[in-house]
């Protein structure tokens, strides 16, 4: 009976990452313009997903399907990019990933509600941010948005000492997941709630500000990922009868911002599928309905995915930059060297610059470029440090990158105001 039972957990578990038999991962290094060129046509070509962009000087990840192993790493050959194995047999290091996660929910007791040592699934962190509106009802409204294709609600949480009526006082705005897949994204929105609510070491946050956090605003598509698909980064929406087959839209391409230009698809089973129209998802417009509702009073806007050490500013379309690049480059540098003073020393500093220009990738459609076309002063896209293992963060790491990124997060707030006030 024993090994029936055990029998019965081996074959869940190896049929959860099947659809991976067969991947393999590599680390890529283009290292002039015309390889990072000639790396974007490739993708299109043989259908890769880019799991970490390639800078310069920094070795990107992509994920790769069985049938183009040969024929992906001959082009790779013929334009003289390097690369490197990273995993050869993608699917047994995800069943690795789901035991070391296992282990980490197993053995460890956290005193905290919500705790830091394993990812949580969305009935958990719902629960969570229910419960924090609920405890504390004076200081943080819990604002229901609307709900998901498949149904889950979508919530965010408006914590405020004087509900929001203090017109005086500067907006911040917080995104995480709305890329189903970067997971570690979603602690980094808890622990920012915490800080302002449960355990506030910096009264003058709580204090001087308004904060709006969206903690998981893509919950179908992180269930997805969670559960089924390690590497889904869509929402999950079926948008039209021909969609069926690839259901989801990316949403950092959905934004009414140069929508559908550049670094986006028109294929709905690419990644980065950027709808049949701007705001198609319901994800995006929440985020564009909380810009517009605040916007004169937002003095930042993050919007937090993973990962690869950076923050990225307007215009990620084409490059160019803002009036206000001064400003969101200094800001910018801020909130990275406050990141430094708590980051361990192994894991890789901060690149701060224009998002197109050190991805040396434009894409449009992405909500820190739009955030900044409607008027947001100073608006980022944070990609976290990674763990070492590519795309998942160990457990291990998730409360010091979520403590790290708070401090970048309190630098911002403060440098935010100071400008907002001038
Ligand atoms: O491509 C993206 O959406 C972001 N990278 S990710 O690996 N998290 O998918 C980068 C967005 C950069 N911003 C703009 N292009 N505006
Ligand atoms: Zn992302």
């Amino acid at each position: 009976m024993n090994s029936l039972i055990l029998l019965c957990v081996f074959a869940f578990a190896y049929a959860k990452h099947e659809m991976y038999i067969g991947y393999k991962s590599y680390y890529i290094s283009p290292s002039h313009e015309n390889e990072f060129q000639a790396l974007a046509s490739l993708e299109n070509e043989y259908q890769i997903d880019v799991l970490t962009r390639p800078i310069f000087g920094r070795d990107g990840l992509v994920l790769v399907k069985p049938e183009y192993q040969e024929s992906f790493l001959d082009a790779l050959d013929k334009y003289g990019i390097k690369y490197r194995i990273h995993f050869d047999d993608v699917k047994a290091q995800l069943d690795y990933e789901d035991a070391i996660l296992e282990l980490r929910r197993n053995q460890t007791r956290s005193t905290e509600r919500l705790s830091y040592t394993s990812y949580h699934d969305w009935p958990v962190i719902e629960e969570y941010i229910d419960g924090i509106a609920h405890r504390y009802p004076d200081l943080v409204k819990l604002v229901n948005a609307g709900r998901t294709f498949e149904g889950r609600n979508l919530k965010y949480l408006k914590i405020s000492t004087t509900n929001f009526e203090d017109a005086s006082k500067p907006v911040i705005v917080i995104d995480a997941a709305i890329h189903a897949r970067e997971w570690a994204t979603i602690p980094v929105a808890t622990w920012a709630i915490h800080k302002l609510v449960e355990d506030v070491t910096e009264p003058d946050l709580l204090n001087n500000f308004d904060w709006i956090i969206f903690p998981v605003a893509n919950p179908d598509g992180y269930t997805f990922s969670l559960n089924t698909q390690r590497f889904w980064r869509k929402t999950r929406s079926i948008v039209s009868p021909n969609t069926e087959r690839c259901p989801g839209v990316d949403g950092n391409r959905n934004y009414d911002f140069h929508w559908n230009t550049v670094g986006t698809s028109t294929n709905p089973c690419a990644e980065n599928y950027g709808g049949p129209k701007a705001f198609s998802e319901i994800e995006t417009r929440i985020v564009r309905d909380i810009l517009d509702e605040h916007l004169s009073r937002i003095s930042l806007y993050l919007t937090i995915h993973s990962h690869g050490s950076m923050i990225l500013y307007p215009w990620g379309h084409d490059g160019s930059l803002s009036h206000n690049a001064l400003g969101l480059h200094t800001v910018g540098i801020e909130m990275a060297n406050a990141i430094h003073t708590k980051a361990l020393s192994y894991f890789p500093r901060y690149v701060v610059g224009n998002a197109a220009l050190v991805l040396r990738y434009a894409a449009s459609g992405a909500s820190e470029d739009y955030a900044h076309s409607v008027g947001v002063p100073l608006s980022y896209t944070y990609e976290l440090p990674g763990g070492g293992r590519g795309f998942f963060l160990d457990p291990i790491y998730i409360k010091q990158v979520a403590t790290e990124t708070w401090e970048g997060i309190v630098a911002g707030a403060r440098k935010s105001e100071i400008l907002f006030r001038a």
